[in-house]
This record gives structure tokens, C-alpha cells and sequence, in this order.
């Protein structure tokens, strides 16, 4: 016998002490969780173990199929406060009524899988579960106010060219291969939205620093049933901010969780990100007048037209206590609308209206999905919607349809229809539509496709407009089909001849014919909010600076611009080569991780940092990504080994030299770089 207790021993015992009783799913407690049930102890394994089977059949289940799209996510809760209600515009009590409305939020980006990595070129994802007192009302948006297509049956398609292409299984999260460019390349309604796809929009520094939009036109209906029109804006406090193209790809593979880290440890540490919620409102009469249609998700508002409208700020000051049961369970519906909300024709919406509900049943397996708790209302809920799979109520009585004259018995007859509820709003026709027909079409402004395209590029920046050219050659390098590359090319001389020129350039290309247009483009006046830059705040709030420190740094040094970017709202990681010695290793932090750098060191540690390859790349990356440097004399070591050019983001120790530094980028540091 002794044998088989030496066996135990070596699968391991259990050393916790304390906590509750192991239990099977059934609650039966269990007496060894190290050693499965053998016919003798070098014997097989028994069928009779329910202990095993009940664990690995679990096991075996854990994983439920990802989304579609928007796979990979992260989530927080959060509440969002109406500050500046709006009764005359909305009955919606959220958005009529000062005060606070908890919600949970999911950022995602769109083409990759649930464990792809968080800084590929894409669209993100803003999903906003509101839970209001009237019902969840979930404003599922993007970082992007337009959209690829402008109706819900292109969706399929586009989805399919831009995942991994059907037979090689490749390219993950990625948009740079042909099946995405053959097909938006015959689309050109895609053309705006792909400016914003190739613009630093889509390559965020963080999550905290995105924009939301609600994209499709939605109606604000008020108590008196009038209605207006509505977009919705989402505007971060910590100001918008990118990478750069060369900084995201390093990103990629020093920290895959990059965006997921920085939300999480934003909130942990007590630093909540914060938007505020905007509204632009228009009626009929002003959508006839614009030469866009408000219907179609491909065009936006420019905000100089009609100026976004703070209503409210939301605050997610709350990390999930799982991510399965939380993030990856929450389940975002478009037709979660309240009374006082209600939807617009816009035929993407429209679409958008079935899938939802359609993908959470397969994704979480049950129609009852409501019931989980990061879906279910935080308001009373009643209705005679009984069974399924996975029911987690237990109604009493047997009023399970109405109407019902079972109080006339004496019985429960569950809940009625209320005037309160929600009606939808009746008029078709105010936006000009007539619904005699039924027609495969599309509105007439639809066909104008490029003069968006146009106005994003050209409220860029040089250095905006310079990043999209780049970006659309490195997509298109990637492109093995010539004929499209070429049909690209058509389309952006459309757009803009300079940008079309570079792009052919740089591709090493000729010039085709510019394509045709439906409809011929016109020109918008410039608009500045379409401009990350134009609007760039310079903040060392929610930044981190990284600090190199060696055997000769000063400590005070260190200490003293600690403080300084403390008093500034970012925060500070020590790093050395030397484990122990600091937060961080060398090696394991690259400055793609930092905002800006500092270098504490003495003039032995540069000399002997410049020849090691991390500690160079570095610095030499902090140069090219166009990020403060902080540095002494005594670093001119390393400084030289990176190829670090003097300019005003290289600056001393100083705190308030470098503090000031830090809180930007130094764009025209690009011509000098690359
Ligand atoms: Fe989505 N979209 N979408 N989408 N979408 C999904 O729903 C769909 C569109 C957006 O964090 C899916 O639960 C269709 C526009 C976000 O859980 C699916 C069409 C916008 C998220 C779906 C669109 C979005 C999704 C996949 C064209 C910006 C992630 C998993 C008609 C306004 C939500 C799921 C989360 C997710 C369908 C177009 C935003 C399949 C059919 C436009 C942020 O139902």
C-alpha cells in the first residue's frame, strides 16, 4: 500500500489551505483533484470516474465560437452622465434626465481572430451598452464616423475579402492582400472609408484615445413625438492619438496585448479613461438641402456644418472580473433601443437590424443569451417568453400568455402592454422617401462617391496626407494582382491626383486612367475635426515615459522627472539591464512601450549600452517613432550609436524641458528619418 500514497505524493498534493469545499458542478465535494481514478496504481484509468469525466468534459467545451467579426476585444464597465439633458430633443430617460447610467463598453478590432494582436492597421470597434432604467439602449459604433459599404447585403462580401483569403488561410488581421483590394476596388463607395482606413486612425496609440461614432443616422424622438436626426460622436479626454506605421508594426510583436495592458492597468491604477458624448442634430429640411444623402453610412456631417453638441461623459472606471463571463459574453445588439431612440432608413442599419440577434444565438447557443449578466437590463424585465435552452427563470404561476383573465381567479396575470412603451416612430416619407414600390436601388446621392474621399484627404496634414500615401503603398505592395493595383490607382486620381502619383511612385507603377466616376465629385470646404493632428492635444496625461538607468545615473535625476511627469497626469517605468535593478528589463521594453524616453545613466553604462543591440534600438527607435528623448552628456555614447540627431524633441534632463518634450510628437523629424 505504501506504494500508492508515494504515487499521490507525486501528482501532487494540494498545499491552498482554507477557501471552500472543492465541488463536482453537481456539489459533490471532492477528495483528490491531483489523480484519477486507475484500477490499480499502474492500472487504466476507470469510466466510472465522474470527477475526471465531469473536468475534461467541461474542459473540452470552454471555447465558443468567436465573432465573426470584432473577435478580438477588451471590455470595462463604466457609467455614463448626462450633464446636459435634452429633454426637447429625446424622451429617452438617459438622455432627457441629468445623472449617472452604468454601462459596459467592448473596443475591438474588426479582421482579426479572438487572439490576434491589438495594433494592426483596422477599424475599431466602440460598442456601448447603456444600461437606463427604460431597457439596455447599445450604441454599437466604430472609431471611424463611415463605413465600407452602404448596404447590409454587401457586408458578407466584404467581410469574406478581408479576412484570411478562403484557400491559404492568410493573411491574419491584416487588410494588405488581394482579395480585400479586388474588392474595394470595385466598389468605389468604399474609397472613403478606405482614406480613414489608411489613415493614423486606424493604428491608435490606445484605446483611450479614439474617437466613437455611432456612424448611421439615428432619429431622437420626444415626448410630444416629434422627431429629429441624430449622429452620434464619442470625444476621448486624453485627446486622439496614433502611432506610427513603423512603431505599430514593432508593437505587434513586443507586446501583442498592447491595447488590452494599457485599459486594464489605466483603470486598475485608478487613472479612468473618459469620453464625452456629442450629438449633431438636423431635420429633414436641412438633410434635403446637403449633396449627401444622411442615409448612407458612407458619407458623415462635417462638424464645421453642424457643430457636435456635448451632452454627457462617460467614465469606465471598472475592470471586468472575467473576461469570458464579461467581454467575451457580451452580447451587442443595434436594436437595443429605448423609448425616445429610434432608427433611420439608412440600409446598412437596416441590416444591421437582423444580424445581431442572429449572431448571438450562435455565439452563446441560446436565445436566452439576455439572461447573462453582462446582457440582462439592470431594469425590471417581464414578459411571457418562456423555455429555451439554458433558462435560468423560474416564472410562478401559469399566466404564460395574454391576454388573460386570470386575475379574475385570482391568479397572476403577468405583466401588459404599457402607452409608455416603445412606439416607432411612423412617418417614411420625411426624408422624401415614397414607399410605393418595392425596389432593389439605391437613392440617387448614393452614386457620389468620392467627393468624401476628398474632403478627408484633403483636411489632412501634409504629414496626415504623406502617412495615407504610405500606407496605401505598403497595402498595395502586398497585392499580387496587377489589374487591381491598377484599378486602386484609378480610383485615388479621382480622389487626388498628388495622392495618386505618390502612391504609383512609390509603387513603382504607371499612372492608369483616372475611373469614372457615377457621379461627378465635387469640392467640400476642408474640414480641421477630420484631422488627428489639427486637433492634437499636447499631454503627458495617460502617457508613460520610459527610464533607462544605469550604475552612474543620477538618482536624483530620476526621482526629479518622475516627479515632473507624475504632476502631469503619465506615468513612469524604470528599466535596466540589470534585472532587479529596475520595473523592467532592457531586453522586454522596447520604447515602442513608451510615449518618451529618458536616459539616467553615466558615461560607462552609454559606453557600454551602445553595444548592446537593445539598448541602441531603444533609443534609435524613441528617435524614429518622433518621441522625446531626455538625455545628459554623459549618454552621447549611446546617443551616437543610435544615429540620434540633435532637435527640439532631444532635450536635457531637465524636467520642464523634457516634461514639455514628452507631451508631443516631432512629425518633421519624418523627412530626417525615413
Ligand atoms: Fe457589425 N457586427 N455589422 N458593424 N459590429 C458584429 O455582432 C454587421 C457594422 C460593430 O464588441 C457582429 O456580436 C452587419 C457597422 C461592432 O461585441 C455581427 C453589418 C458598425 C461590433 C455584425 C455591420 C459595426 C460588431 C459580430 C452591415 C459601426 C462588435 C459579432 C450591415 C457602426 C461588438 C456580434 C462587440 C459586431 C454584423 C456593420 C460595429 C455579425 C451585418 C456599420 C463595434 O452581428
Amino acid at each position: 500500500m505504501s506504494s500508492i500514497s508515494e504515487t499521490r505524493g507525486n501528482g501532487g498534493e494540494t498545499h491552498q489551505t482554507g477557501g471552500e469545499a472543492l465541488t463536482t458542478n453537481h456539489g459533490v465535494p471532492i477528495s483528490d483533484n491531483q489523480n484519477s481514478l486507475k484500477a490499480g496504481a499502474r492500472g487504466p484509468t476507470l469510466l466510472e470516474d465522474f470527477v475526471l469525466r465531469e473536468k475534461i468534459f467541461h474542459f473540452d467545451h470552454e471555447r465558443i465560437p468567436e465573432r465573426i467579426v470584432h473577435a478580438r476585444g477588451s471590455g470595462a464597465h463604466g457609467y455614463f452622465e448626462c450633464t446636459d439633458p435634452i429633454p426637447e430633443l429625446t424622451r429617452a430617460g438617459v438622455l432627457a434626465n441629468p445623472g449617472k447610467t452604468p454601462v459596459f463598453v467592448r473596443f475591438s478590432t474588426v479582421a482579426g481572430g479572438a487572439g490576434s494582436v491589438d495594433t494592426p492597421r483596422d477599424v475599431r470597434g466602440f460598442a456601448v451598452k447603456f444600461y437606463t432604467q427604460e431597457g439596455n439602449w447599445d450604441l454599437v459604433g466604430n472609431n471611424i464616423p463611415v463605413f465600407f459599404i452602404q448596404d447590409a447585403i454587401k457586408f458578407p462580401d466584404l467581410i469574406h475579402s478581408v479576412k484570411m483569403e478562403a484557400d491559404k488561410g492568410y493573411p491574419q488581421a491584416a487588410s494588405a492582400h488581394d482579395t480585400f483590394w479586388d474588392f474595394v476596388s470595385l466598389m468605389p463607395e468604399s474609397m472613403h472609408m478606405i482614406m480613414w482606413a489608411m489613415s493614423d486612425r486606424a493604428i491608435p496609440r490606445s484605446l483611450r484615445m479614439i474617437e466613437g461614432f455611432g456612424v448611421h443616422t439615428f432619429r431622437l424622438v420626444n415626448a410630444q413625438g416629434k422627431s429629429t436626426f441624430v449622429k452620434f460622436h464619442w470625444k476621448p479626454k486624453l485627446g486622439l492619438q496614433s502611432q506610427v506605421w513603423n512603431e505599430a508594426v514593432k508593437t505587434a510583436g513586443a507586446n501583442q496585448d498592447y491595447h488590452r495592458q494599457d485599459l486594464w492597468e489605466a483603470i486598475d491604477s485608478g487613472d479612468f479613461p473618459e469620453w464625452e458624448l456629442g450629438i449633431q442634430t438636423f431635420d429633414a429640411e436641412w438633410a434635403a438641402k446637403q449633396p449627401y444623402d444622411v442615409l448612407d453610412a458612407t458619407k458623415l456631417i462635417p462638424e464645421e456644418d453642424i457643430p457636435v453638441r456635448i451632452v454627457g461623459r462617460m467614465v469606465l472606471d471598472r475592470n471586468p472580473d472575467n473576461f469570458f463571463a464579461e467581454t467575451e459574453q457580451v452580447a451587442f445588439l443595434p436594436t437595443n433601443v429605448v423609448p425616445g431612440i429610434d432608427f433611420s432608413d439608412d440600409p446598412l442599419l437596416q441590416g444591421r437590424l437582423f444580424s445581431y440577434m442572429d449572431t448571438q444565438k450562435s455565439r452563446l447557443g441560446t436565445t436566452n443569451f439576455h439572461q447573462i449578466p453582462v446582457n440582462a437590463p439592470k431594469c425590471p424585465m417581464h414578459n411571457f417568453q418562456r423555455d429555451g435552452m439554458m433558462q435560468m427563470a423560474v416564472p410562478k404561476g401559469r399566466a404564460n400568455y395574454e391576454p388573460n383573465s386570470l386575475d379574475q381567479a385570482g391568479e397572476e396575470p403577468g405583466p401588459r402592454a404599457t402607452d409608455q412603451g416603445f412606439a416607432t416612430y411612423k412617418d417614411m416619407t420625411d426624408l422624401g422617401n415614397q414607399p410605393d414600390e418595392k425596389l432593389r436601388v439605391r437613392a440617387d446621392l448614393f452614386g457620389d462617391h468620392y467627393s468624401q474621399a476628398r474632403l478627408f484627404y484633403r483636411s489632412q496634414t501634409e504629414v496626415e496626407q504623406t502617412h495615407i500615401a504610405d500606407a496605401i503603398t505598403f497595402e498595395l505592395s502586398k497585392v499580387g494582382l496587377g489589374h487591381v493595383i491598377q484599378r486602386v490607382l484609378g480610383h485615388l486620381r479621382v480622389i487626388d491626383e498628388d495622392l495618386a502619383e505618390t502612391v504609383a511612385e512609390g509603387l513603382a507603377e504607371d499612372l492608369p486612367a483616372a475611373a469614372t466616376p457615377m457621379r461627378e465629385p465635387i469640392d467640400m470646404a476642408p474640414s480641421d475635426a477630420l484631422s488627428i493632428m489639427k486637433q492634437a492635444k499636447h499631454s503627458l496625461k495617460g502617457r508613460k515615459v520610459g527610464i533607462l538607468i544605469g550604475d552612474g545615473g543620477d538618482q536624483a535625476k530620476v526621482d526629479a522627472l518622475r516627479d515632473a511627469v507624475e504632476a502631469q497626469g503619465g506615468t513612469v517605468m524604470l528599466i535596466a539591464k540589470e534585472r532587479g535593478k529596475a520595473e523592467a528589463q532592457l531586453a522586454g521594453s522596447p520604447s515602442v512601450l513608451f510615449d518618451a524616453v529618458a536616459l539616467v545613466i553615466g558615461a560607462d553604462d552609454a559606453a557600454k549600452l551602445a553595444k548592446f543591440k537593445p539598448a541602441v534600438d531603444f533609443v534609435s527607435d524613441a528617435f524614429a517613432h518622433l518621441k522625446a528623448i531626455g538625455a545628459d552628456d554623459a549618454s552621447a555614447k549611446l546617443l551616437a550609436a543610435a544615429g540620434v540627431q540633435p532637435d527640439k524633441g532631444v532635450t536635457k534632463l531637465d524636467p520642464a524641458a523634457f516634461i514639455e518634450a514628452a507631451a508631443q510628437r516631432f512629425y518633421d523629424r519624418e523627412t530626417k528619418v525615413w
